[in-house]
């Protein structure tokens, strides 16, 4: 096993990491920004290295600087956490080619799932079902284009290859509408990923977004660790995650698991990860894979007694996986609300010094935060600044124990998002369970009284 890991990454994440790799006894560094220099986590690790000014672009997102702290410090591995550069295929490898270890997936996995063409065509070849579409990119040849669209059948969605988290996209309605979407889309795709390849798709039109998180071995062990209904979110940002997922079919549920167990085995994958899929009229339709840790692994680790974190370090490490498929037996309900520095009801960031911090507790609360009264929110990053899980035997009890915990939580100073959680955990249909990707819009947009209370807002 390691004995020093390097944290290239900030927040609850960078936390998170440190408790895994304290119960492992494993020493940690931590690199960290100027606008971050201050930060308990930063103090809590075992060293601490700044490696640059507070936009992300010359700290988090150096790869010569995050590498040098490693050759610095004597780091043997490095955790990338997510968001930053944990999904860079060429930080991966320059990392593995430094002579560290990359906490992750191969570099060539990272790559193959970042495009987002060859990862569908990796996983109908590996039996994984996914939306109808084109098969590949889309040709230059318009009437090849008119005809895939005509098969597929309208709405079609056109999709970046390099895009993915609901970047490059554009729904298309009408044959009239086709052609210049397709070329809007990819004079984008060209600019921003530096990729101009789209494909195309069904557009389903009312989903729920369903993932299911792995875990692999070098020794092509694989195993699924239940799945996450990640539904609640606004404008590609999650804001309620549970597992598991209200009124699928367990067996069908079983069955997409052992698939994307299998298609790990057939890729040679190595770690963490997540197949995201859409789920409409009881099937399932693969969309994208996730090669990191992601945000919400929380409500996984609840429900199997896994620690993803503490996993992700042993198979990095070339052990063997310690579960088996059979190990792995779902128990219970946990839902994470994700608290965000930001107005609640207007969204905006909300950066500044929280004056006090009163966390919640008790049975089947975990707060996953880096935040304390006195705790400065740099306004240069993501503004969530920390999740409460709450666990419960049934959906019923956690939600009841995620009241109690928003209830009894106070963050004094700047505004969060704690009033809409607050809301969401008594709003009926979210009770009823099973709502779709666009239901938090919709109530925004329809209810506008019902949450712009300015009551609820707790700036003070
Ligand atoms: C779709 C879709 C409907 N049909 N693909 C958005 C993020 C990216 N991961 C894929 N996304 C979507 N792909 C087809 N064929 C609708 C979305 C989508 C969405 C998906 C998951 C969670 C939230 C979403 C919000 C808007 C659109």
């Amino acid at each position: 096993m390691f004995e020093k890991i390097l944290i290239a990454n900030r927040g609850e994440i960078a936390l998170r990491i440190q408790r895994a790799c304290r119960e492992m006894g494993i020493k940690t560094v931590v690199v960290h920004s100027e606008a971050d220099r201050e930060a308990k986590y930063v103090k809590l690790a075992d060293e601490s290295v700044c490696i640059g000014p507070a936009a992300s672009a010359q700290s988090y997102l150096s790869m010569p600087a995050i590498i040098s702290a490693a050759e610095v410090t004597d780091a043997e591995a490095i955790h990338p956490g997510y968001g930053f550069l944990s999904e860079n295929a060429d930080f991966a490898e320059r990392v593995e080619k430094s002579g560290f270890v990359f906490i992750g997936p191969r570099s060539e996995s990272i790559r193959l799932m970042g495009d987002k063409v060859s990862a569908k065509q990796a996983m109908i070849k590996a039996g994984v079902p996914c939306v109808p579409g084109s098969e590949g990119a889309l040709p230059d040849d318009p009437k090849a284009i008119i005809q895939t669209a005509r098969k597929v059948g309208y709405p079609v969605i056109i999709k970046a290859a390099g895009g993915g988290g609901g970047r490059g996209m554009r729904v298309v309605h009408t044959e009239a509408a086709l052609l210049n979407a397709v070329t809007m889309t990819k004079t984008e795709a060209g600019a921003a990923f530096g990729n101009p390849e789209v494909y195309m798709e069904k557009f389903l039109e009312n989903p729920r977004h369903v993932e299911i998180q792995i875990l692999a071995d070098e020794f092509k062990n694989a195993i699924w660790l239940g799945e996450r209904d990640c539904s609640m979110q606004r404008r590609h940002q999650k804001v309620i995650e549970e597992a598991p997922a209200v009124g699928i079919p367990r067996k069908l549920i079983e069955k997409i698991g052992d698939r994307c167990a299998e298609a790990c085995r057939k890729i040679g994958y190595r770690g963490a990860g997540t197949f995201e899929f859409l789920y409409e009229a009881g099937e399932f339709y693969f969309i994208e894979m996730n090669t990191r840790i992601q945000v919400e692994h929380p409500v996984t680790e609840m429900v199997t007694g896994v620690d993803l974190v503490q996993e992700q370090i042993r198979v990095a490490a070339g052990e063997k996986l310690r579960y088996r498929q059979r190990d792995i037996v779902l128990k219970g309900h946990a839902i994470e609300c994700r608290i965000n520095a930001e107005d609640p009801f207007k969204f905006t960031p909300s950066p500044g010094r929280i004056l006090s911090w009163h966390a919640p507790g008790g049975p089947g609360i975990r707060v996953d935060s880096h935040a304390y009264a006195g705790y400065y929110v740099p306004p240069h990053y993501d503004s969530m600044i920390g999740k409460v899980i709450a666990y419960g035997a049934t959906r019923e009890q956690a939600i009841k124990r995620m009241q109690i915990a928003l209830s009894e939580m106070v963050v004094e100073g700047i505004m969060t998002n704690i009033p809409l959680h607050r809301e969401l955990m008594v709003d009926a249909r979210f009770g009823e369970g099973g709502t779709n990707i666009h239901y938090l819009e919709h109530k925004l947009a329809d209810k506008p009284d019902l949450v712009h209370d300015p009551k609820l807002a707790s700036k003070k």
